[in-house]
């Protein structure tokens, strides 16, 4: 199969398009592009092949998802941990593997959790990946591109799961691009980050839980919330009939939202990026 990208130079120097005014010549350029850059986002991971032996490799932490009931491994090689722990970019060719477990549950359905109070590992469901390549990611616009990195996902048996969304790979680890768009970047260099402190008026966000879910506030008392997650996070309030109302600004990693409740009442919250992250606050 002939990929989009070495079509593109036809598309551009095609000597129709050519007899075309100046603007409609850049319109189809530029129509030729997005059109590149959509397939291309697709095409790119293909050239990540299943990393055999990821298990050899380092698992520099794990995650327990509350929200999608999932206990997942990070494993790095240990030339990316050695780079990363000196403060120096990540090598080329380094493969990160985010393997995905079911939580182990009960018969309500709520994770087991072990003596440390961790998920328990069930059914493997996936593998994503990411791969830094030299010169990897040329062909995509700037408002894509991450890096030099390119992702994949690989079912249970390791074949490419065609279904993936690859571009949701790239939208969601844009954002963290001074951190070479690896979220986990600062566990990879062997620092865990700073615990949540427990205090009065505080909601520790941590391992995609609002701790405690349910607070209790005295009205005008201000809430803060505190992300310790790698993953950003964020809070909207949510009426009992369903309507969505105040929401916070997104945190990333050690930042915080307040917000100040003036009527007594439960108020009910999400995460407006994992919806089934909830918690309430009961103003008296
Ligand atoms: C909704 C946002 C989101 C999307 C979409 C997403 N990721 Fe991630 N990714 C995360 C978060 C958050 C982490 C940190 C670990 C965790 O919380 O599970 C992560 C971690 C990873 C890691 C471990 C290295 C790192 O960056 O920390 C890999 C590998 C990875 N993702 C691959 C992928 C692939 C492949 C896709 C596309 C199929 C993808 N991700 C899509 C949010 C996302
Ligand atoms: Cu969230």
């Amino acid at each position: 199969m002939t990929s989009p990208r070495t079509q593109f130079p036809f598309v551009r120097i095609n000597p129709v398009r050519r007899t075309f005014r100046r603007s409609h010549v850049a319109t189809a350029a530029l129509a030729a592009l997005a059109l590149t850059t959509s397939f291309a986002v697709g095409a790119g991971g293909e050239k990540v092949a299943f990393p055999e032996g990821w298990d050899k490799g380092v698992m520099y932490g794990t995650v327990d998802r509350h929200d999608i009931k999932q206990y997942r491994e990070l494993w790095s090689t240990p030339a990316a941990v050695a780079a990363v722990k000196a403060g120096k970019p990540i090598p080329h060719d380094t493969v990160l593997t985010l393997v995905q477990y079911k939580a182990v549950v009960d018969d309500k359905g709520v994770p087991v959790k072990d003596e440390k109070g961790r998920f328990k590992k069930g059914d493997l469901v996936a593998y994503t990946v990411m791969q830094k390549g030299k010169g990897w990611g040329g062909e995509y616009s700037d408002d894509v591109r991450n890096g030099e990195w390119e992702y994949q996902v690989f079912t249970a048996d390791k074949k490419v799961n065609e279904k993936a969304n690859l571009k949701s790979c790239f939208t969601c680890h844009k954002p963290h691009e001074k951190q070479d768009f690896v979220i986990t970047l600062a566990r990879l260099g062997g620092n865990a980050g700073a615990a949540a402190k427990p205090a009065p008026g505080v909601i520790a966000i941590a391992d995609f839980l609002f701790g405690p879910e349910k607070h209790e506030a005295k009205v005008g008392q201000k809430i803060t919330w505190t992300n310790v997650d790698d993953s950003p996070h964020q809070v909207t309030l949510v009426a009992a009939d369903g309507k969505q109302g105040q929401r916070t600004g997104v945190m990333l990693k050690g930042q915080s939202e307040t917000l100040t409740f003036d009527k007594p009442g439960t108020y009910g919250y999400i995460c407006g990026l994992h919806p089934n992250m909830k918690g309430s606050i009961e103003v008296k």
